[in-house]
């Protein structure tokens, strides 16, 4: 629907409407599936970053981490640096996920891991970060333990961190 919007064959509203037929959807097929066989267990909080109202990439890479027997918690869109850690030490969080898909709202993910690190809770954490504007440079470039390219690579990115995280 995207690249149809994108080269003008597709009207705004029916964009908008995919998007919620796609969350609507993920929450049925979700309800579903069954998790795999061997999981590695691990709470991972997902959310796109403040300014960013995009959210139907993170809506399935929650699908898939939860499919894939992750315990995930979805704090939406236009979340910011405060909220993801305050939601992160409630939830009791092993993984931070953030998402972005404006240029200009990628340095929100660098000001999480300047916040993680001034209030002493980096270690406490692995970060994970997606969106189609960022690279593994961003990721090395801000500090970030993970970039994901997908929703698959961010499970197995994700299984990587946990292993890791012991
Ligand atoms: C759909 C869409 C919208 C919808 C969003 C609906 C919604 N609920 O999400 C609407 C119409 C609302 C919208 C609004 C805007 N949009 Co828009 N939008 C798009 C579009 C067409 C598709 C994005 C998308 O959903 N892709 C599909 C998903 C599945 O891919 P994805 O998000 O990359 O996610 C995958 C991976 O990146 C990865 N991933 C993503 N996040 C994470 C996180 C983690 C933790 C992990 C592990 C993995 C991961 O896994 C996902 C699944 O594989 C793109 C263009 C395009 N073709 O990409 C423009 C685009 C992103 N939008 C753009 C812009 C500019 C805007 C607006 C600012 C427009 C405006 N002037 O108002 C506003 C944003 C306002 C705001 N403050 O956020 C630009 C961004 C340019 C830039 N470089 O910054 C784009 C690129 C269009 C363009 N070519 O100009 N948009």
């Amino acid at each position: 629907m995207g690249d149809l919007f994108e080269s003008g064959r597709l009207f705004l509203p029916a964009l908008i409407y995919s998007s919620m037929a796609m969350e609507k959807a993920t929450a049925i097929i979700n309800a579903v599936i069954p998790s795999e066989q061997e999981t590695i267990s691990g709470k991972v909080l997902i959310g796109t970053v403040e300014g960013d109202v995009h959210d139907i990439g993170n809506t399935i890479v929650v699908a898939l981490f939860k499919a894939n027997g992750f315990d995930v918690l979805d704090i939406g869109r236009d979340v910011s640096v405060s909220r993801f850690i305050e939601e992160a030490e409630k939830f009791g969080a092993d993984i931070i996920g953030s998402s972005t898909l404006l240029t200009t709202t990628m340095a929100v993910q660098k000001e999480l891991e300047e916040e993680l690190k001034k209030s002493g809770l980096r270690d406490k954490y692995k970060t994970v970060i997606g969106g189609a504007p960022v690279t593994q440079r961003w990721a090395d470039r801000i500090g970030a333990d993970a970039y994901a390219q997908d929703a698959s690579d961010g499970v197995r990115k994700v299984k990587e961190l946990l292993l890791d995280k012991g």
